[in-house]
């Protein structure tokens, strides 16, 4: 396995030249080629059982949380009532664990296209999976985009997690994408997607807050800490339907006890507000010289 020398997973990749997060292996647990991609499981030294598709860090035991946490609990937290909620991608259950937390949520339709990824999951990753049992849940094995196309105006919020802009996944980070989704949202509907890196891939988040500001009243972009994605960083891209939305001030404001009751270990509201304060070199570029410090200039 190429991947693997000396004992330790290099994760070397085009996307981020001249650097690469290195874990040390102690057992491979599993490796097959799915139809779509490259699946590896192994048991790390420090950071428990981890997940690699075609050589990429997905998520490992002990920091999965903070990405799973706040691509959920952000655009939940920023709607009224997230009644129907629609998952593309996802396929270690970790954001379906954090969906089905919310009070509010009712149904939840997730959409992934590699069986593979939720079979191993629910073996090696059972922390993240267990929630493919709730009853809350219609799962599907397929296309994205196919499935949104046959569920138009359903959904109050919409959740990409999706791997990175390489191969198949790029199609997830263009405009057309954005579109499907907005016509498979209810008035008011909100979004949140994998929104990549701003030490890494600046000029295309850049390019993706551009087009969603001229399709949706409101737009925005929240990061992330995560120590094992590439620079330890990782955002978030947020749409709304209702010019109201203001996602740096949560709807729902969650007490220490209910932060306590939902298992939360990364968000909390303080969190949730302060993941939109985005370093200098950044919000010149994002945001401009905005003074109001909002991508679409009203939040
Ligand atoms: N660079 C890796 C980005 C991966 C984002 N998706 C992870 C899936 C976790 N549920």
């Amino acid at each position: 396995m190429d991947r693997i020398k000396d004992g330790w997973f290099s994760e070397v990749n085009d996307l981020w030249p001249g650097q690469a997060m290195s874990l040390e292996v102690e057992e491979v647990l599993f490796h097959e080629k799915s139809k779509y991609q490259d699946v590896l499981v192994f048991k790390s030294k420090t950071y428990g059982n981890v997940l690699i598709l075609d050589g990429v860090i997905q998520c490992t035991e002990r920091d999965e949380f903070s990405y799973q946490e706040m691509l959920a609990n952000i655009p939940l937290n920023s709607h009224p009532k997230p009644k129907k909620v629609l998952i593309i991608g996802g396929g270690d259950g970790g954001i379906l664990r954090e969906v089905i937390k919310h009070p509010d949520v009712e149904e939840v339709h997730q959409c992934e296209i590699d069986q593979k990824v939720i079979d191993v999951s629910k073996e090696y990753l059972p922390e993240m999976a267990k929630s493919f049992s709730s009853p809350k849940l219609r799962l599907h094995v397929g296309d994205g985009f196919e499935y949104m196309k046959q569920h138009q105006g359903e959904y109050d919020v919409i959740i990409t997690d999706s791997s990175d802009p390489v191969g198949p996944a790029s199609s997830l980070f263009q405009q057309s994408y954005y579109e499907l989704m907005k016509k498979a949202m209810k008035p008011g509907g909100i979004l949140s997607c994998q929104g990549e890196c701003l030490w890494l891939h600046l000029d295309l988040i850049k390019g993706m807050l551009t087009f969603c500001k001229n399709l949706f009243p409101v737009s925005d972009y929240a990061y992330t800490t995560i120590p094992t994605y590439p620079s330890g960083q990782i955002g978030f891209v947020l749409c709304s339907n209702n010019p109201d939305t203001v996602f740096r001030e949560p709807v729902r404001k969650l007490t220490n006890d209910e932060v306590d009751k939902m298992g939360l270990k990364y968000y909390n509201t303080d969190i949730h507000r302060s993941s939109f304060v985005l370093p200098e070199f950044a919000r010149k570029v994002l945001r401009g010289d905005s003074t109001e410090n909002g991508v679409n200039g009203t939040n």
